[in-house]
């Protein structure tokens, strides 16, 4: 997977509030392709093992459980420059810093339940597209 795709997580309480249509509408018209995607809901382990990057942290036990307290929607998606861009259109990790237009900014409760996940490089991007869908799921 070249610089032109990311891998993004609609979250738990973006699935809970009902906002699945909302979220997607957003990612899709900020110039986003679907690659994959589906509904899912991760198993413990999973979470674990892909927030692994955090399991000295002091929030790492509350975001697994978190993360596994309801479905969540994975999908990998794609534009040029999809990572970083990515990232802008999500906003800060922390709803109250983010930027007006962002989804975390319109949809986030709070830095623990902040309604989307998005890789932050090409080489994560890969792995967790690689750690949710086989090659074949790709469109
Ligand atoms: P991001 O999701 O913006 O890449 P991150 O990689 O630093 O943020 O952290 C992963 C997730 O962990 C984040 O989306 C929510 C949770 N998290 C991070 N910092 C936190 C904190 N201080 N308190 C509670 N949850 C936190
Ligand atoms: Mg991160």
């Amino acid at each position: 997977m070249s610089g032109n795709r990311t891998f993004t997580m609609l979250k738990p309480d973006t699935v809970e509030s009902n906002n699945i249509g909302n979220v997607t509408q957003m990612i899709t018209d900020a110039g986003f392709v679907i690659k994959a995607m589906k509904l899912t809901q991760l198993s413990k382990d999973q979470a674990k093992e892909f927030y692994s990057v955090h399991k000295e942290r002091p929030f790492y036990g509350e975001l697994v459980e978190y993360m596994t307290s309801g479905p969540i929607v994975a999908a990998v998606l794609e534009k040029d420059n999809a990572v970083e861009d990515f990232r802008n259109l999500i906003g800060s990790t922390d709803p109250s810093e983010a930027e007006d237009g962002t989804i975390r900014k319109k949809y986030a409760e709070s830095k623990g339940r902040n309604a989307v996940h998005g890789s932050d490089s090409d080489e994560n991007a890969q792995i967790e597209a690689d750690f949710h869908f086989n090659k074949e799921d790709l469109v």
